[in-house]
């Protein structure tokens, strides 16, 4: 419904067909690149720490950590496919077991049966194996550049790393010269550059060397470039790396395995690296690396700096700049570790500072960690990983943390990130099906706990976090959630519905009948990580509900597999839905009411169904549940579960408590760098608090596009612009006093779109881009109205302007609450 113009007080009546699209954040002015902003952090002093301090740079396949020292600069660098583990590496077997089990499984499910519960040692002694050849995510090495005579006491010290540009910079003045250095990693080219500089000429000398912890490797130096070229000696994976230096003016000279520049006005270095992985079962090997590095490097040094860095610069903004955040904070003038320690959660620009800054960072490290060309999506550490053993070897986790990490990447208008997560999730379908059919005599495709870069689908034996076969469903979900928000059906036909319907077809297979009241249940089930097996855990059964509810969906819509969508439907009219209020008013966790209220375990599996799925609304006494669950929780955990627990907030329309648990994970789960800590640094964390912050601004799981669904309070004023909700949806919105002011949505299709906001109860006005009345149907604080593809819809907060407007008070102060 709109109003009528013509029913205003005149001064608040819009100019007919000049009001403009409500465009929600005001354009920066133009900013001079290297000047201080609210999204850059930075620090008055070198980096000694690569899990704390380092700052991250990557373009996806690429990563590295800078340390900015005076004397010696580290750049800590990635490659993300070099592994250890897998074909190659002795006794890799996928993780499947050699002797079939259904035998054993059928065992288990019969003990369960009589029993009710097994415990998690006894089911890994029958159901696991230990691992073999898993493998670990390696460090490609370091890169230093030693500054021979480098000041002992350099000033103005200045380290940062700009969100809005994803450039590095190192700056430091001594015997009146300043020295700059700066670096990027650039997506197009496939290179990470650097530059050093100072502002007097002949100041630039320095050695580039190479080390690295593993005897696997040669280092040789010729015509200024470096070039690290080995095999692991675990699976013999090749890979090379190549750094090309180039000075501008003064000398350079290779030394064996190190590269020197003396004299010079400036230096630049481009970096490229590759392996010989490749991601098809079963040999997961592709072409030597050597020359596809070589032309990346050859390319790159090719082309000045200034073009490499432009190149990047369009490529990383035309991302990044997408979506924009004002919620009232500051430029910090105190260095970010400072900020941090300083950080209350209370009601400070420079706390406002800090969770923007959050917000900005998880969308920047999942740009710099997960892109198109990438073989591999981000892994527990992103791109980065200092070690030969990290911590869970940095691998992929699938029963929460792989899926995090790509919660923000629709929701914040980063769709480009998640090629490699289809592509990695697609490629697990082969090795998953033969352990399907071997392993648990079912079709489909199947993955366990947590995998690795080749095709490990089977079991172990760690007895806590061996067995999760929901996780292959759960990997399917976010695909599905692309569909949703892009309405791209090719790519349903193509990419989401053959890997979501081989999901859906295991548990066709899978599921068992429960003899204490015949549905069908997931057994043996285990609440992730948490209390004892057992039949029908509310996750298990929520998990596989929806993947059978989405692969019905989706064969609907493409009209195919009429025999598979009535399978579909006869189980899921006898699964158990696994959504149980307990005795003491919580959401159970098992399908028996076994919570203890006392228990603040950092799975909150149970409540899968409010986030990441749908089938909870809130408002509802199964949300009611959730939340006394949430509460007997705690606001305690490890970094990504803090993480969680903003997004579940979020979903229970509590802004407040979704800010505070956004507060805990800066207080106490964030590193200097504002890395997420679990600990020890784990980037789910980092990229799940940026999908809780967007689900506090916009919500589209129920299909309809919810506006300010959980503002906190202290977030009085503020605005975003370019949030995606599903339905091929951009959304800007305006705040005042904690009231929303003015909502733009822009469908990129046509069609009947339904907006949710607190305030269309009251007065408000829509219209289009040119100031045209739009009439939709209003239901309480809900709008529906046919769409059309590009136009710009805003409604227009009537009440907050009489509000604001004391004039407006009068005969229309009491306007009556719109109709349709
Ligand atoms: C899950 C979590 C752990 C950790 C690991 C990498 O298994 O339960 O806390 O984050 O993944």
């Amino acid at each position: 419904m709109t109003h009528s113009p013509s029913r205003l007080p005149a001064v608040l009546a819009p100019a007919a067909g000049l009001a403009p699209p409500a465009r929600a954040a005001a354009e920066p002015a133009a900013r001079q690149e290297g000047a201080p902003d609210d999204l850059t952090l930075w620090y008055d002093r070198p980096a000694t720490d690569w899990e704390t301090q380092a700052l991250p740079i990557g373009n996806g396949p690429l990563g590295a950590k800078i340390f900015g020292g005076v004397a010696t600069e580290q750049l800590q660098f990635n490659e993300k496919t070099l592994w250890t583990g897998g074909p190659g590496s002795p006794g890799y077997d996928f993780g499947n077991r050699k002797t079939p089990l259904p035998d054993a499984i059928a065992e288990v499910q019969r003990q369960i049966d009589r029993d009710g519960t097994m415990a998690p040692d006894a089911v890994a002694a029958k159901l696991g194996r230990p691992k073999t050849g898993f493998g670990a995510y390696q460090t490609f090495g370091d890169l230093y550049l030693d500054f021979a005579g480098a000041p002992l006491n350099p000033t103005a010290y200045r380290r940062e790393l700009s969100l809005r540009d994803a450039v590095a910079r190192v700056t430091y003045a001594a015997d009146g010269v300043t020295y700059s250095r700066e670096y990027f990693a650039g997506h197009p080219g496939n290179v990470i550059a650097g530059r050093l500089s100072a502002d007097r000429r002949g100041k630039v000398s320095f050695t580039l060397r190479h080390t690295s912890p593993r005897d696997d490797k040669t280092v040789t130096a010729a015509g200024g470039r470096l070039t690290i070229r080995g095999a692991l000696s675990d699976n013999t994976m090749k890979f090379e790396a190549q750094v090309q230096v180039i000075n501008q003016g003064g000398t350079r000279t290779d030394d064996g395995d190190k590269v020197t520049v003396t004299g010079a006005d400036s230096a630049v270095f481009v970096l490229s690296a590759g392996t010989d992985y490749a991601g098809d079962y079963p040999a997961y090997r592709g072409p030597d690396p050597h020359a596809k590095v070589t032309a990346a490097v050859d390319a790159a040094a090719g082309k000045s700096y200034d073009q490499l860095k432009q190149a990047h610069l369009a490529d990383y903004r035309g991302l990044f700049d997408r979506v924009k955040l004002d919620i009232g904070q500051s430029t910090p003038t105190v260095p970010t570790d400072r900020l941090r320690r300083a950080y209350t959660g209370g009601g400070s620009a420079d706390d406002r500072a800090l969770e923007a800054l959050m917000f900005a960072y998880g969308r920047y490290l999942l740009i710099s960690s997960s892109r198109e060309n990438d073989l591999l999506p981000a892994n527990l550490q992103g791109v980065w990983n200092n070690s030969t053993s990290p911590p869970w070897s940095a691998d992929y986790h699938v029963n929460i943390n792989l899926q995090m990490n790509y919660w923000p990447a629709e929701q914040t208008n980063l769709d480009e990130t998640t090629r490699p997560y289809d592509r990695y999730i697609s490629a697990m379908v082969a090795p998953g099906a033969k352990t399907a059919r071997e392993m648990y005599g079912a079709r489909g495709w199947v993955v366990g706990n947590e995998t690795n870069p080749f095709g490990f689908t089977g079991v172990h034996d760690w007895a806590t976090a061996f067995w999760f076969p929901e996780a292959a469903a759960w990997t399917t979900q976010q695909l599905y959630d692309r569909y949703r928000f892009t309405g791209d059906l090719g790519y349903l036909r193509d990419t989401a519905y053959p890997v979501i319907k081989g999901a859906a077809e295991f548990w066709l297979d899978f599921l068992h009948t429960d003899p204490r009241d015949g549905t069908l249940v997931v057994s043996p089930s285990y609440s992730p990580e948490h209390g004892d097996f057992s039949a029908g855990a509310s996750m298990s059964q929520q998990i596989v509900r929806e993947v059978l509810t989405n692969a019905l969906a989706a064969a609907q819509r493409l009209g195919v597999d009429g025999n598979f969508q009535a399978e579909v439907k006869a189980k899921l009219a006898t699964l158990d839905p696994g959504i149980r209020v307990g005795s003491r008013g919580q959401l159970q966790e098992w399908k028996s009411d076994w919570d203890a209220t006392t228990d603040d375990h950092r799975h909150v599996s149970h409540l899968y169904a409010l986030h990441p799925g749908n089938q909870i609304t809130a408002g509802t006494p199964e949300a009611e549940a959730a939340k006394v669950s949430l509460a007997a929780r705690g606001d305690g955990g490890t970094g990504w579960s803090k993480a969680w627990k903003i997004n579940f907030w979020a979903r229970l329309l509590d802004g407040d408590h979704a800010l505070k648990m956004l507060s805990e994970q800066i207080k106490t789960s964030t590193l200097d760098n504002l890395w997420d800590t679990h600990p020890p640094f784990q980037i789910d964390g980092n990229l799940g608090a940026t999908s809780g912050v967007a689900e506090m601004l916009v919500q589209s799981q129920h299909d309809y596009v919810h506006v300010l669904p959980a503002l906190p309070s202290a977030w009085k004023n503020g605005s975003f612009s370019g949030l995606r909700a599903r339905g091929d949806v951009t959304v800007d919105a305006t705040w005042k006093n904690g009231a929303a002011d003015t909502i733009t949505v822009h469908p990129g299709s046509t069609g009947p779109i339904r907006v949710r906001s607190g305030f269309i109860a009251g007065r408000h006005r829509v219209h289009d881009e040119k100031g045209h009345e739009v009439g939709p149907h209003r239901d309480g604080d809900t709008l529906t109205w046919n769409a059309t593809a590009g136009k710009a819809y805003t409604i227009q907060n009537e009440a907050a302007v009489a509000v604001i407007a004391p004039a407006a008070t009068g005969p229309d102060a009491s306007f009556p609450s719109s109709s349709p």
